[in-house]
């Protein structure tokens, strides 16, 4: 490969050149390359037993996550003059991204931010496990009771054709909508944030239920962290001082 300075200016060019400039373009680089890390599991292996056996933790964890990591890091890697923005600035600018990592990072990047918000999502079962508080109120307000919620959730997972996630998502104004999305795509990239997801890829549950995919779905409430699902509705609503809360 020759003329390297030429294609980072032009790289760096091809954002002016589209009129979208990324967020992250004024933050100080005091990294020269991006690279991103697979968070460890904040509890073990076989911590979520019954509902998700140890097996499909490790594999899933150390294996499926680990990869998407490591391509998400040799796509950056082809572009330092994209800086050190985080996953959350690459999944939310993706009409930014170069054209010849873009799939790569929508793919990548969006495996990496969507397991990351996954493992955080759960806990050891617990009996009658569900929201409280403000985050209870809110669900009640767009869903009609938890129940109606759990309900709308579970059935979008299992309709869902193929590998994807199904989401609890807030828009800018705080409304609060059920969506699945295809592959590795992030509500991020549309806008949302994610409030809560679950990983309908058969690598999620196929050890333990085959086929099953709507008894994982049923299963899956008694694992589900409300108080960090509760947290990151808390940072919504504190940016939006018009919402409930
Ligand atoms: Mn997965």
């Amino acid at each position: 490969m020759r003329c390297n300075r030429r294609q980072v200016l032009l790289g760096g060019l091809a954002f002016v050149a589209l009129g979208v400039k990324p967020a992250w373009a004024d933050t100080q680089q005091v990294e020269l390359t991006a690279r991103f890390t697979v968070p460890p599991l904040p509890y073990a292996y076989d911590a979520l037993e019954p509902v998700i056996d140890r097996r499909t933790m490790m594999f899933h964890h150390d294996k499926h996550h680990t990869a998407y990591v490591n391509a998400l890091n040799a796509a950056i890697a082809k572009h330092p003059e994209l800086g050190t923005p985080s996953v959350e600035q690459l999944l939310q600018n993706l009409a930014a991204i170069p054209a010849d990592i873009r799939t790569a990072v929508r793919n990548h990047g969006g495996g990496h931010y969507n397991h990351s918000l996954f493992w955080e999502s759960m806990r050891p079962p617990q009996p009658n496990n569900r929201p409280t508080g403000a985050l209870e109120k809110a669900l009640t307000a767009h869903f009609g009771d938890f129940s109606s919620f759990q309900e709308a959730f579970i059935q979008a997972g299992a309709q869902l054709f193929g590998s994807g996630w199904v989401w609890l998502v807030a828009d800018k104004t705080g409304r609060l909508q059920v969506m699945t999305t295809p592959n590795q795509d992030s509500p991020l990239s549309v806008g949302l944030t994610p409030l809560l997801g679950n990983d309908v890829w058969e690598h999620a549950y196929y050890l333990s239920y085959q086929n099953r995919r709507l008894d994982y779905l049923k299963a899956w409430w008694q694992v589900v962290n409300w108080p960090v699902v509760a947290q990151r509705y808390a940072l919504l609503t504190a940016d939006q001082p018009s919402l409930p809360s």
